[in-house]
């Protein structure tokens, strides 16, 4: 499940083009995932608010498409660049990473909405093995 060469340009091409809105996109994909799988919520209900509208909600959209977006820049080194935010979210926010799947599948879905035109079937393979590798990096820590 690698990524290729082609697969790293197809996404960087494609994240180039979804950057500028990466804040919305984050918003409307964490949204998502805590909305069509309630069982997420459990690890923000500290935020009380947990509706699409929520500002936490938005705010840590960004925050993880932001984060995304550096490790498109550190895509020949995820493991060794998600190092320290896998460590955090085993050990301090001790979230399942079963549910790194399901934030994937939710980005992915956002994308495909806000992107209907270059969200090819090509792109859609090199993204979801993005996210896989990211997913997996994410997962390194967890022992
Ligand atoms: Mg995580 C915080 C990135 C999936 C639950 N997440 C964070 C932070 C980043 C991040 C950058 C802030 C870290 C800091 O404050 O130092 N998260 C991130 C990525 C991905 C991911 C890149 C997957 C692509 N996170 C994820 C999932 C869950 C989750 C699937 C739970 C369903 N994250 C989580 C929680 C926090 C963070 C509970 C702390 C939120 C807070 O209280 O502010």
């Amino acid at each position: 499940m690698s990524l290729s060469p082609k697969d790293k340009n197809v996404v960087r091409d494609f994240w180039a083009k979804a950057e500028g809105n990466a804040s919305e996109l984050g918003a409307e994909a964490i949204a998502r995932m805590l909305v069509a799988y309630p069982q997420t919520k459990t690890y923000f209900s500290h935020w009380g608010d947990l509706s699409p509208q929520a500002a936490q909600v938005k705010k840590h959209g960004a925050i993880v498409m932001a984060a995304l977006g550096k490790a498109v820049k550190n895509i020949d080194n995820l493991v060794s660049h998600l190092n320290d935010l896998s460590e955090l979210h085993a050990f301090k926010l001790r979230v399942d990473p079963a549910n790194f799947k399901i934030l994937g599948h939710n980005i992915i879905l956002v994308f495909a909405m806000y992107f209907p035109a270059d969200f090819t079937p090509e792109v859609h393979v090199s993204v979801e093995k993005f996210l896989q590798s990211v997913a997996l990096a994410l997962s390194e820590r967890y022992r």
